[in-house]
C-alpha cells in the first residue's frame, strides 16, 4: 500500500513537471534527481526549441542544473539571447521549417571539409579559427567558400549542442557572404533521430533528458528546431565534381541505380522509421545496414557478408556513375587527412586524441591540401609516388 502511494506521488510530480514545463513561471522548476553523475553545472545544455505551433515556440535549457523555459509568440522569426552561460549569444531562427538543401554545386571557389566532430567543441573551434574559416570571435570569414561537415557531430563528446548551434549560426553568416555550409548527415545523426542512444554522452541522460523528462531522441524530434534542421540536410552531395558522403557510396547503391537525388530523398524518408521497420523491412536494412552510405567502409576495408575492399577501378566506376572524380568520406578513422585509392578517395576522419587536434581537407584551385590543427597547409600530391624525403 505504501509502495503504491509512493508511486502515485511520483507520478503526480512527473505530471506536474510536464504540465508546468512550457510556462515561464516554471522557470525555477526543479525535478528531484537523487543521484547525479557529475556536478550540476557541468550538465548545462541548450538551447532546445520546441515548435509547439505555427505561432508559438518554447525554448528550454538546463542552467546550473535547473530547467529554464520560456514561451515565445512567433510570427516570422524567433530571436532570443541565450539563457545561460551563452547570454551574449543571439539565436535567430525562422519560424518556417527549412527547405531541403540543394545537393549539387559547381564553380565553388574553395572547399573545406571536416568530419566526426563528436561533440568536441573546442577542437572544432581551434581548427576553424586556425584554418581561417572563422575569426577569433567565431564569425564566418571565409567569404564565398563552402565548408562541408561530413557527418557525426553528435554522440561521444559532451558539447554536442554547442557544436550544432555554432554550425547553425555560421550557416546563416556564410549565406550572407555568398558562401555555404553543407552539413552532410552521418550515422550518429541518424542514430539520435531514431533513438539508437548507445553512444550518447552520459551528461545528456543525467542532465537535460532526466530533468526535463524529455527523451534524448526527442530533443532531435521533428517538432524540435535542431531536429527539423537536421531533417533538411543531405546524405550525399557533389561540389565541383567531388562527392561528400559520411561512410561512402558502395556497390549496393550503384546496383540499385540510385541517383544522388534519390539517395537524399530516400534517406530523408527513412529517418523517422521505427525500430521494427528497421529490423524487418528490406529497404531500411539496406539504408541503415553496413552497405548504406552512412555506414559503408569499403574504401578502407572489407566487411564479410556485405562488401569487399574496393579497388581504385571500383571507386572510379562508382564516381563515373555520379559524374564525379573524387569522393570525401569521414566515418572510418585514418592517421591523418589523406588521399587513398590512387587519389579517388580522401579520408577526413582523424583521431583527435592522438593528434591533439582535428584536421581538415582543403580544395582550392584544383589542389587538395591537408590542413593541420595549427592551420598549416600540406599539399596532397596528385601522384601516388612517395616523395624523395620519405623513408
Ligand atoms: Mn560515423
Amino acid at each position: 500500500m505504501l509502495e503504491r502511494r509512493a508511486a502515485s506521488v511520483t507520478l503526480a510530480v512527473y505530471a506536474l513537471g510536464l504540465v508546468c514545463l512550457p510556462h515561464p513561471a516554471a522557470a525555477d522548476l526543479r525535478i528531484n534527481s537523487p543521484v547525479l553523475g557529475a556536478a550540476a553545472d557541468s550538465l548545462d545544455d541548450g538551447p532546445h526549441i520546441y515548435w509547439q505551433s505555427d505561432s508559438s515556440a518554447i525554448v528550454f535549457y538546463l542552467c546550473d542544473g535547473a530547467v529554464q523555459t520560456r514561451r515565445f509568440p512567433v510570427r516570422d522569426t524567433l530571436s532570443f539571447y541565450g539563457f545561460c552561460a551563452d547570454s551574449l549569444t543571439r539565436y535567430v531562427v525562422a519560424a518556417r521549417a527549412p527547405d531541403h538543401q540543394p545537393h549539387v554545386f559547381d564553380d565553388v571557389p574553395k572547399i573545406f571539409a571536416v568530419s566526426d566532430i563528436h561533440g568536441e567543441y573546442e577542437a572544432m573551434v581551434d581548427l576553424l579559427v586556425n584554418a581561417g574559416i572563422v575569426d577569433d570571435d567565431l564569425h564566418w570569414r571565409w567569404g564565398s567558400g563552402h565548408l562541408v561537415v561530413v557527418g557525426d557531430v553528435l554522440d561521444r563528446g559532451d558539447k554536442v549542442s554547442e557544436c550544432l548551434w555554432l554550425i547553425y549560426r555560421l550557416e546563416q553568416e556564410a549565406i550572407r557572404a555568398d558562401g555555404r555550409i553543407h552539413f552532410v548527415l552521418g550515422n550518429h545523426e541518424v542514430m539520435a533521430m531514431q533513438g539508437d542512444l548507445r553512444y550518447v554522452n552520459q551528461k545528456y541522460f543525467d542532465g537535460i533528458a532526466r530533468r526535463t523528462k524529455i527523451m534524448y531522441q526527442d530533443l532531435y524530434g521533428p517538432h524540435m528546431e535542431l531536429g527539423r534542421w537536421l531533417r533538411s540536410k543531405n546524405s550525399a552531395i557533389r561540389l565541383n565534381g567531388i562527392i561528400f558522403v559520411h561512410g561512402g557510396i558502395g556497390p549496393h547503391i550503384v546496383e540499385r541505380g540510385l541517383s544522388l537525388e534519390e539517395i537524399n530523398a530516400e534517406a530523408r524518408e527513412h529517418i523517422d522509421l521505427r525500430s521494427y521497420q528497421i529490423v524487418f523491412d528490406d529497404t531500411p536494412i539496406f539504408w541503415y545496414g553496413s552497405g548504406g552510405p552512412f555506414w559503408y567502409r569499403g574504401y578502407h576495408e572489407p566487411k564479410e557478408g556485405w562488401y569487399s575492399l574496393a579497388t581504385p577501378d571500383d571507386v572510379q566506376a562508382i564516381l563515373a556513375y555520379y559524374g564525379a572524380h573524387a569522393v570525401v568520406v569521414g566515418h572510418t578513422e585514418i592517421d591523418q587527412v589523406d588521399r587513398l585509392q590512387d587519389g579517388y578517395v580522401f579520408g577526413v576522419d582523424v583521431p583527435l586524441h592522438e593528434l591533439g587536434s582535428f584536421q581538415g581537407l582543403l580544395w582550392e584551385h584544383g589542389v587538395y591540401y591537408r590542413v593541420t590543427g595549427s592551420g598549416e597547409r600540406q599539399p596532397l600530391a596528385a601522384s601516388a609516388q612517395p616523395s624523395p624525403s620519405s623513408p
